[in-house]
């Protein structure tokens, strides 16, 4: 099958889902022979999907894509080498740009492309195992001023390898040299340790006004995923502290006994993506669903996203049902939209406002981690209340899975790719040929 089959999306003929179910039967088998078997029934199961079906009450949602692959008004090229598992970047004044390692390395990228040899100094240790390690990072609003940075990470147990880790969300200030990383104050830490180092969430992402949000994953073990629900614990959820670590007073739970004071939602199986809205200042994330249920969801204050109890998807390994058997409940909110199989596995996310690719302008783009993709998607309507409208998948001809995308300070796009011998990817609009 070419693999540029796994990637489209319903045909304009299949009728669309108005219902909104997760897998049916016929579904979870061809999800189980998918994962036996590869690829041999993604198509089938891709073409009876109804990706945006949550979203399909009224406006009718168009999902051709064509072929996924950079369209010929863009062009993808290397910016950056040479990075060994790197999970986020952000860009400085000048143009460069600073580059996570998960093994515990900060990253200096000169705005010519060209790698500093030499780590910043003074992180702390990480816990680099499975999932964890270093993962992101943010500047304050401010930085050009205050140097201030904010980044996230896992911590072992110091006593005991064997009781997993938490995250922990800092902040330290950069020295002018950009060699070293200076008063590192902690902003939240993750108690008590969780026995897992999967599905750890650990996005941030700082807003106009003064306060930081953080997404925590379910920890994906059975004893510890329920959690996702219990506002007294971190794991499942997105948080919302000031950038000085402090309680907002407006945060959902404060003055709850049962809960911890920095929850903002809950019910989120594993967020790696995080953005605030430009316009409307509201959380978006993309979080990594079960089998087939991935999401994108706009976080609003004291919402709960229905992990996991209600999914689009189904478990891994058996397709066998979520929680209560749904994809929606009463008093969980639906996602803004979702995949089925096969699944795109959603890294970061953004909505693209530069003029270098005026053609994606206000789009939403997703990175895709299994899908080795990044996947556009067309919004309609106001940005408190929109819906998407068409998506497609680009730059599979890559053949690279994305950790990470961004806009530069130069409207374009930036791709950070996954792995041991990792780059960034820089996407430019094509220069028209000649004559
Ligand atoms: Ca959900």
């Amino acid at each position: 099958m070419p693999r540029t089959a796994l990637h489209r999306a319903p045909l304009p003929d299949q009728p669309e889902s108005a219902t909104a179910t997760p897998l049916d039967s016929a579904q979870r088998a061809a999800a189980v022979l998918t994962l036996v078997f590869g690829c041999s029934s993604g198509a089938a199961v891709a073409a009876s999907a109804a990706p945006d079906a949550a979203q399909a009450g009224t406006t009718p949602i168009d999902t051709a894509t064509g072929e996924a692959a950079t369209p010929p008004s863009a062009h993808a090229e290397t910016h950056a080498s040479g990075f060994e598992r790197p999970w986020s970047m952000a860009f400085l004044p000048d143009g460069g740009m600073l580059v996570t390692e998960r093994p515990g390395r900060l990253r200096v990228v000169r705005p010519d492309g060209g790698l500093e040899p030499v780590a910043t100094a003074g992180l702390p240790d990480v816990d680099a195992r499975e999932h964890g390690g270093l993962l992101d990072i943010a500047l304050d609003p401010a930085f050009a001023s205050n140097r201030l940075f904010y980044f996230s990470y896992t911590e072992a147990d110091a006593e005991d390898l064997d009781a997993g880790n938490g995250l922990v969300v800092a902040r330290a200030r950069l020295s002018e040299d950009l060699a070293r990383a200076e008063d590192t104050e902690i902003l939240f830490r993750q108690t008590p340790k969780v026995r897992s180092l999967e599905n750890l969430g650990g996005r941030i992402a700082v807003s106009g006004d003064g306060h930081l949000f953080i997404t925590l994953g379910d920890r994906r073990v059975d004893e510890e995923r329920g959690h996702a629900q219990n506002p007294a614990m971190a794991h499942g959820k997105t948080l919302r502290i000031r950038t000085d670590g402090g309680i907002p007073d407006d945060n959902p739970f404060v003055g709850r006994q049962d809960a911890l004071p920095q929850v903002w939602t809950l019910g989120h199986r594993n967020p790696q993506g995080a953005f605030v809205h430009p316009q409307t200042g509201e959380l978006w994330i993309a979080e990594h669903g079960p089998l087939g249920g991935d999401e994108i969801n706009i976080a609003r204050k004291g919402s709960n996203y229905g992990w996991p109890v209600v999914s689009y998807g189904c478990e891994y390994d058996t397709c066998a049902p979520i929680g209560a058997g749904t994809a929606e409940q009463p008093g969980m909110a639906p996602p803004l939209t979702y995949w089925t199989l096969p699944s795109a596995a959603p890294s970061n996310l953004l909505i693209y406002t530069g003029d270098e690719l005026p053609q994606w302008r206000d789009n939403l783009f997703v990175g895709g981690l299994s899908s080795k993709a990044v996947w556009r998607m067309e919004l309609f309507g106001p940005p408190e209340a929109p819906r998407v409208v068409r998506r497609e998948a680009l730059f599979s001809e890559l053949d690279e899975r994305i950790r990470d995308v961004r806009q530069g300070p130069d409207g374009r796009l930036y791709l950070l790719t996954d792995g041991s011998e990792a780059r960034v990817i820089r996407v430019r609009r094509a220069t028209p040929p000649e004559g």
